[in-house]
């Protein structure tokens, strides 16, 4: 009775959650005023829309670059709007690339109240930040060999980031995942969503879009609303080129919200979209003039750039094939490895209810809440059988063969005995006494072999298959039957002998 009740709490659990999940459905809309990317990521001016970039940093039309590759470098780019929604996703697709086993210093992600400074201390950016920093630490200062590595640090505008260390202290949660040097770009997506705070990396070992993994998941995390996104890196003493490819920005939104939001903004909806379409006019404006302006560079750019590649690019390029042709035949092999188990366990679990429905216990449907009903293992497995019948064939064809070839050297035999009965009968050169003594020993292996044969003949219909256990009959030995072949060859071979002579005797008296 206890037992039901359980059932029915746990049902009524999930049911509730069901509810719960289809009631709370993310709505997620594509923000373009807190986001960039290519193509045409910068203006012909070097303006970002949107956005506002300083320090080292550089736009162009491809990519941010953060920070370059030389010593003591600091850049940043902040939205220049503050957010208008509370949940959000942002994806970050960056590469960061020097020519150094280790490099420095590394990249960060923000959400703060307040953009921060170019020339500040934690990676391209200020200090005593107030909010959220996601940091890509490169190089390892504590010398704890746990570099580079990905975290999250919350600050409320007091904590100074602790560089010898490597925050390590004050980290909110992180993951140790290498970003540097990879052969596609690396990814990071952020996500915020009812206080809890997600990031997800994808380590550009493919550009397959499916392969993030999770860094770290972290819930009641409270951050300031109305912040700012930013994105900043910096170089020490040794140095990567930083270099930031898109900023996607995507805000959540609950089902809720949603209907809310859609009765309040219509007018604003109406407003966004015209905007939209103007800055895609002007976009698409400039797209044209530059193509005017520079018909050489345009041309030289989209047609000749991609022809050529250096030894060491095609090099890499056919190792890179090779590495990834080897994971694709991987993943299949895989996949018929998981399917291969998933028929063997049906048909295992499938014999199992046959033998147990033919040991007389009727086949019972499992009943919900219940353990199902113990089947009784089987004296055998599914491979044993298979291999039982298998060798049980072999075993049938052999003996067939075994039992041809002896009723052959039997009839040679006999055949034999007869020639030589007539060949005695014309040869009084030759001992009688040998002749006889070799007639006696051929008629005995003629009857072992005779005996051999018959007792073969009733083997193959006692190893049916239906019968599994041995056969009772003794069977002969192998030895045995070698033994019986071999004095029969040399028992023919001692009659060859003889008949030559005796041929050779015949040839002399004529
Ligand atoms: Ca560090
Ligand atoms: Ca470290």
């Amino acid at each position: 009775m206890s037992s039901i009740n359980l059932n029915l709490l746990v049902c009524g659990f999930i049911l509730s959650i069901l509810v719960l999940v289809n009631t709370q459905t993310v709505h997620r809309r594509f923000e373009y005023k807190y986001s960039f990317k290519p193509p045409y990521l910068a203006q012909k001016d070097g303006s970002v829309p949107f956005w506002e970039y300083g320090g080292n940093a550089i736009a162009s039309s491809e990519n941010v670059r953060l920070a370059p590759s030389l010593r003591s470098q600091k850049g940043a780019i902040w939205a220049k709007n503050p957010i208008n929604f509370d949940w959000w996703e942002v994806d970050i697709m960056f590469k960061v690339t020097g020519r150094g086993r280790i490099g420095a210093d590394g990249l960060a992600f923000w959400y703060t109240t307040t953009r921060g400074d170019y020339t500040g201390d934690v990676f391209g950016s200020s200090d005593r930040w107030n909010g959220l920093g996601i940091i890509f630490d490169s190089f390892d200062n504590d010398n704890k060999h746990n570099n580079p590595y990905i975290m999250a640090v919350l600050n409320d505008g007091t904590k100074v980031f602790d560089h010898k260390s490597d925050g390590s202290q004050q980290l909110l949660s992180g993951c140790l995942r290498d970003f540097r040097n990879k052969p596609f770009p690396t990814r990071a997506r952020i996500e915020y969503y009812m206080n809890t705070l997600t990031v997800y990396f994808h380590n550009g070992m493919t550009n397959n879009e499916a392969d993030y993994e999770l860094c770290f998941r972290s819930e009641n995390v409270i951050l300031p609303r109305g912040g700012l996104f930013g994105l900043s890196a910096a170089t020490g003493g040794l140095a990567d080129d930083h270099d930031v490819i898109h900023f996607l920005t995507t805000s959540l939104h609950s089902t809720q919200q949603q209907g809310a939001g859609q009765q309040m903004s219509a007018d604003e909806q109406q407003r966004l979209a015209q905007e939209y379409q103007e800055y895609q006019q002007k976009l698409q404006q400039q797209k044209d003039d530059y193509k005017k302006e520079h018909p050489d560079e345009v041309r030289d750019k989209d047609e000749f750039e991609d022809w050529f590649e250096s030894d060491g690019q095609r090099e890499f390029r056919q190792i890179w094939q090779g590495v990834m042709s080897l994971q694709d035949t991987l993943r299949d092999l895989n996949k018929k490895v998981d399917e291969v188990i998933g028929k063997q366990t049906n048909s295992l679990s499938l014999l199992s209810a046959v033998y147990s429905h033919t040991q007389g216990q009727p086949l019972q449907p499992v009943q919900p809440g219940q353990q199902p009903a113990q089947i009784p293992g089987l004296p055998i497995g599914r491979h044993d059988w298979d291999a039982l019948v298998t060798n049980n064939q072999l075993m049938i064809n052999t003996i067939a063969e075994l039992k041809g070839f002896i009723i052959e050297v039997s009839r040679k035999s006999d055949a034999l005995i007869a020639a030589g009965g007539g060949a005695a009968a014309g040869a009084g050169a030759i001992n009688p006494q040998f002749l006889s003594e070799m007639r006696d020993s051929i008629t005995q292996v003629k009857q072992a072999v005779a005996g051999v044969a018959q007792r073969l003949t009733v083997a193959p219909q006692v190893a049916a298959p239906s019968q599994l256990n041995c056969p009772n009959v003794s069977c002969v030995s192998f030895t045995g039957l070698l033994v019986v072949i071999a004095s029969q060859l040399t028992i023919m071979f001692f009659y060859s002998l003889y008949k030559e002579r005796k041929e050779a005797q015949a040839k002399k008296f004529f």
